[in-house]
């Protein structure tokens, strides 16, 4: 992480556990939005902001979706990191289909922080809200660019969806608390777990939320509402990682995700909508999370599993890493 604008340790996934060995997450430093509600004038501008990401990321890829689903792609660049993490955290290579940092010229993450702010403290995480402006920091905290992307762009945001619809929203926020703590963050409170009992905690927690979802969802479309809402996005970046990465190296093994029929279906229906699809690269994900040293020392990536839901991908795509076969 950054202290005072310098890299100071090598990247660990644990920088903050609790005295009975739970996971803590990192506040996000940066939260303004753009437009009227903008604290230092950020105005809605195509061409003016990109948004950095890492595929393996159900943080960023929240953001991803939203983007996509908002039509904004062009109005707003988007970089994507290698996927693996090293000793200075995340990094610009260019390798698998990961980008360089056109915008920056940067070599690593952390180096937006410290052009953002020089004494910047804290961990250098991804999404990141970028303005080229003012060379600095709209946000990093994805449920607000969500938001952003949803409220602030105006007639450049030309998909035509809500994603927190007046009356809904009471709803939305109470679904939103439950899966965060306890399946989007709860697969990560299992996998850096301590503690034989803070990975129990986190474990009933991740199988009580998917059975919640499965009642759900075996009598509605969606989560919240008639229609697709935020939450959903919120559901669907940690599904579509469940199986390839938390079901086996987070520990987060009492069932498959095809032990949850309505879960499994509504997964698929979801990636059958293009913005979602967008956001999945199978082989990020595996090589990002199979890549954190301190779960995996060897670096070896499985070869599996085969999931018959994530074919339409590599069919329409080519390859798993989005690029078309030659
Ligand atoms: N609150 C942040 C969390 C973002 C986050 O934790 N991102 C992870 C990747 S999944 C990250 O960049 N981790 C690097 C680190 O913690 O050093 C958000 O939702 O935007």
């Amino acid at each position: 992480m950054l202290v005072n604008g310098k890299w100071a340790e090598k990247w660990h996934p644990v920088q903050q556990s609790d005295a009975d060995g739970r996971f803590i997450r990192q506040h996000s430093g940066f939260r303004d939005r753009i437009g009227p509600d903008s604290a230092k004038s950020f105005s809605a501008e195509a061409g003016r902001y990109q948004l950095y990401v890492a595929y393996i990321c159900p943080w960023a890829s929240r953001t991803l979706i939203a983007l996509h689903l908002k039509g904004l792609e062009n109005a707003i660049d988007v970089c994507a990191v290698d996927p693996r993490l090293g000793d200075q955290g995340w990094a610009f290579t260019g390798r698998d289909g990961s980008d360089f940092d056109r915008v920056n010229g940067a070599t690593y993450m952390h180096e937006i922080y410290t052009l953002a702010d020089p004494t910047h403290t804290g961990r250098a995480t991804v999404p990141v809200l970028w303005d080229r402006k003012t060379r600095s920091i709209v946000n990093n905290e994805s449920s607000d660019i969500v938001r952003i992307f949803d409220k602030d762009f105006g007639a450049l945001a030309t998909g035509n969806i809500d994603l927190r619809p007046a009356g809904l929203d009471a709803e939305i926020d109470a679904v939103n608390e439950r899966l965060y703590t306890q399946f989007n963050n709860g697969v990560y409170r299992a996998g850096f777990a301590g503690t034989q009992r803070a990975y129990d905690e986190a474990v009933a927690d991740v199988f009580a939320t998917l059975g919640w979802m499965e009642s759900r969802l075996a009598r509605a479309d969606w989560l919240v509402g008639d229609r697709l809402t935020e939450t959903d996005i919120r559901a669907f970046v940690t599904l579509v990682r469940f199986d390839l990465a938390y079901y086996g190296l987070f520990k987060c093994n009492l069932r498959p995700l095809s032990a949850y029929p309505a879960v499994r279906a509504y997964l698929v229906r979801l990636l059958a909508i293009p913005a979602f699809a967008a956001s999945v690269r199978p082989e990020h994900i595996k090589a990002g999370y199979y890549s954190i040293a301190a779960l995996n020392p060897s670096g070896i990536v499985p070869v599996g599993p085969e999931l018959d839901y994530l074919e339409p991908l590599r069919t329409a795509r080519g390859d798993c890493l989005g690029r078309t076969a030659a």
